[in-house]
């Protein structure tokens, strides 16, 4: 059964508004020009950093779950916002959050902040939806919003990740059939910003490079009801919890302006 309902993907855009209908045709919209060279140029700095820090302390030796389908797995690295300051500005980027205003229903929360690193050789990871784990069937909005930063060039080659087009109309998981069917690469530049809705099937693809990796930071925000991907009340580094960045700790579930996480029945910090 070959359930791609579209065969193209969108193209790259720099209008936030072109993006926003693009997202809700296709399920996935590619910004150009959001970053300022600098900011990409230090963030991708912080991430390789990271990464070889992890790598030195043998943090990367249980790969995550879902990541090679057969061969080697991609190097994540995780619980970013505890790493630095630039980090925890990322999250609120404000082209970030005038998406998730738009498309996430209630109060948003940051379900992961990490990065996801192809190496010359990893395998491609399973095809899922990023709400795959919640109750089906899902309805005519998405439960969240992923934001794809791009810090190096997403290729066919290096493992751009690669999507179901028009997968989000079908409003369920894939069946282990259609988790080995087609799929196509979001191919975009180092520095675009790739946002995509929490109900398309993706999956990072396999890079066949010898030589390059293919870095990005993942964001992904969703409705409160949902557990988050990272137990940020477990993994935050105090630093964090217990600095005055009200809105980034309401993201993060340590402040609540809804019924839900709340502490004696107040919004806790
Ligand atoms: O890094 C990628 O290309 C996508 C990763 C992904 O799909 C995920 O973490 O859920």
């Amino acid at each position: 059964m070959n359930t791609m309902v579209e065969t193209d993907i969108p193209e790259i855009t720099d209008s936030v508004a072109r993006a926003k209908s693009d997202v809700v045709k296709y399920g996935v919209a590619i910004l150009s020009g959001v970053l300022a060279p600098e900011k990409f140029a230090e963030l991708r700095e912080a991430v390789y950093r990271e990464a070889e820090g992890d790598r030195r302390a043998g943090n990367t030796e249980e790969p995550y779950f879902a990541d090679a389908m057969i061969g080697a797995a991609s190097q994540r690295v995780w619980n970013l916002p505890s790493r630095g300051q630039i980090f925890c500005e990322l999250v609120e980027h404000p082209v970030v959050m005038d998406f998730v205003e738009s498309f996430v229903e209630g109060s948003p929360r940051l379900s992961t902040f990490s990065a996801n690193i192809t190496l010359p050789g990893s395998d491609m990871m399973y095809l899922h939806a990023d709400q795959g784990t919640n109750p089906m069937p899902w309805g005519p909005a998405p439960h969240g919003l992923n934001f794809i930063w791009c810090l190096d060039d997403f290729t066919e080659e290096t493992g751009a990740t690669r999507i179901v087009p028009g997968s989000h109309r079908l409003r369920r998981s894939a069946t282990m059939e259609e988790m080995m069917g087609p799929t196509v690469a979001i191919e975009a530049p180092a520095g675009s910003l790739i946002v995509m809705e929490s109900r398309v099937w993706h999956k990072t693809g396999a890079n066949v490079t010898t030589d390059r990796k293919r870095a990005a930071i993942l964001g992904f925000y969703s409705m409160d009801c949902y557990m988050p991907n990272e137990n940020w009340w477990l993994c935050l580094s105090p630093v964090v919890r217990q600095s005055n960045q009200t809105s980034l700790l309401q993201l993060m579930g340590f402040r609540s302006d809804s019924p839900l996480g709340r502490v004696h029945g107040r919004p806790a910090i």
